[in-house]
């Protein structure tokens, strides 16, 4: 009799060992500072593998170097490039012209024969930039004119167009003009090629007439998306 009670009650202490392990079973586990913290981290490193998936680069701590296929600037950046008159050389040995001589710019002597009176400057920009705006200071005193091109030239075969052109037609006096409608040779992608063509802002005075017709500047403006 003593053995069955004691079987019993040992039967019934591990039926109820069982239910209650069951139901703390069951129970959801709060989660310690610990697992939060390392949770936290692990949503961190996953951003970052985004992030560098975005950029399709990574960054390497034991150099500090990041490495990406493309940096671009998003909006465009918009720079301007300057020409001064000390930029500007004859074109041949005919061109009698004066800087900063007895006037406050560049300007080609009357006696220079006409249409001898070019003036050339190279224009550097950078690949992939868009020129927006070409403009020229000037100064016109006189009853003739001269004209300002900015032009591209093919390396091979030689071609030759202007992208934009300004002229001291109807003004008088220290103006500012400018010429914001660039014909681009390839419309459909209007970007500097330096690969493809050289650049060049040409000066011609078609009627020199010394220093009352003076070039003071050129300021070509350009955007660009991608960093160099
Ligand atoms: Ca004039």
């Amino acid at each position: 009799m003593k053995h069955r009670i004691l079987l019993t009650i040992a039967t019934v202490v591990a039926a109820s060992t069982m239910i209650f392990g069951t139901v703390m079973a069951a129970k959801p586990p709060v989660p310690s500072p610990l697992d939060l913290v390392w949770a936290a981290i692990s949503n961190l490193q996953t951003a970052v593998t985004g992030i560098q998936n975005t950029i399709a680069g990574f960054w390497d701590d034991s150099t500090n170097t990041l490495t990406a296929s493309k940096l671009s600037y998003s909006p465009a950046r918009t720079h301007v490039y300057t020409l001064s008159p000390f930029d500007f050389g004859p074109t041949n040995s005919e061109v009698k012209f004066n800087r900063f001589d007895g006037g406050e710019g560049l300007s080609v002597a009357a006696d220079t024969p006409n249409d001898f009176g070019r003036m050339i400057a190279p224009v550097h920009l950078p690949d992939g930039a868009e020129i927006t705006d070409f403009a020229v200071r000037f100064r016109d005193n006189s009853t003739s004119d001269f004209v300002v091109h900015l032009n591209w030239t093919q390396w091979v075969g030689g071609s030759e167009a202007s992208l934009a052109d300004v002229s001291t037609e109807g003004f008088s006096g220290e103006q500012w003009a400018n010429d914001d409608t660039i014909s681009h040779p390839f419309p459909e992608a209007p970007y500097i090629d330096n690969g493809e063509f050289a650049y060049e802002v040409v000066a011609q005075w078609g009627d020199p007439d010394g220093n009352n017709l003076q070039l003071l500047g050129v300021i070509i403006t350009y955007t660009i998306s991608e960093a160099e």
